[in-house]
C-alpha cells in the first residue's frame, strides 16, 4: 500500500504537496527519486494533434494542412497545391466553417483581441501566419510554420478546437503584414476547417 501510494504521489509534481501529507515530512517527498525522474512527463504540454483538409471554391481537394502540438508551440505543416505561384496570405480564421466563399469563416481568430500584422506593433492576431511560399512551375505550397500563440490543448482560450472551431484560410494576394483588419491579403480562395485528426 505505502509502495503504490509513494508512485501515484510522484507521478504529478503538482500534487506533491497534497500527497505529502501529515506523516509524510515534506523535504523527504520533494527530494524523492520517482518525483524528481518523472517531474518531465508531468509538467509536458501534450494535445491531439489536428487537421485540415483544404478545398478551394469549387470544392476540390486541394491539399491538407497537420497541426500538432511540440511544447508550447504548435507545428503548421501545409501540404497545398493547384494555387498560383507566389507569397500567399495564410491564416487562421475565427470560425470552423467553410462555405463558398468562405465569409462563414469570420476574420481571423484574434481571442486576445490584438490588431492584425507580424509586423504591427500593436499585434498580431493569435491567426496570424507568415506568407507561404508556392513554387510557380508547380503551384505546390509547402511550408512549415511554428506558433506559441495558438494550442491545440482543449480548454484554453487560444486553443484551435475550442467553441465553434477554426479554420485555415488560403488567400489569393499577399499579406503586407501591417494593414487592417486583414493584411490586405485578397480573396479567400481555399478553406479546410480545423478537427482532430
Ligand atoms: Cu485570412
Ligand atoms: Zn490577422
Amino acid at each position: 500500500m505505502s509502495i503504490s501510494r509513494g508512485i501515484s504521489c510522484g507521478a504529478l509534481v503538482v500534487f506533491v504537496a497534497a500527497c505529502g501529507g501529515s506523516d509524510a515530512p515534506k523535504a523527504e517527498v520533494t527530494t524523492q527519486a520517482p518525483a524528481a525522474t518523472q517531474a518531465p512527463a508531468a509538467v509536458e504540454v501534450t494535445a491531439a494533434p489536428a487537421r485540415a483538409v483544404l478545398r478551394n471554391r469549387s470544392g476540390s481537394e486541394v491539399g491538407t494542412v497537420n497541426f500538432r502540438q511540440e511544447g508550447n508551440e504548435v507545428v503548421v505543416e501545409i501540404n497545398a497545391r493547384n494555387l498560383e505561384g507566389g507569397k500567399r496570405a495564410i491564416h487562421i480564421h475565427d470560425v470552423g466553417s467553410c462555405e463558398a466563399p468562405f465569409d462563414s469563416s469570420g476574420p481571423h481568430f484574434n481571442p486576445g483581441n490584438t490588431e492584425h500584422g507580424l509586423n504591427n506593433p500593436a499585434g498580431p492576431h493569435a491567426g496570424d501566419l507568415p506568407n507561404m511560399t508556392v513554387d510557380p512551375d508547380d503551384g505546390i505550397g509547402r511550408d512549415v510554420f511554428r506558433t506559441s500563440r495558438v494550442t491545440l490543448v482543449p480548454g484554453q482560450p487560444n486553443s484551435l478546437l475550442d467553441g465553434d472551431g477554426t479554420s485555415i484560410i488560403i488567400h489569393a494576394g499577399t499579406d503586407d503584414e501591417t494593414s487592417q483588419p486583414a493584411g490586405n491579403a485578397g480573396d479567400r480562395i481555399v478553406c479546410g476547417v480545423i478537427t482532430a485528426a
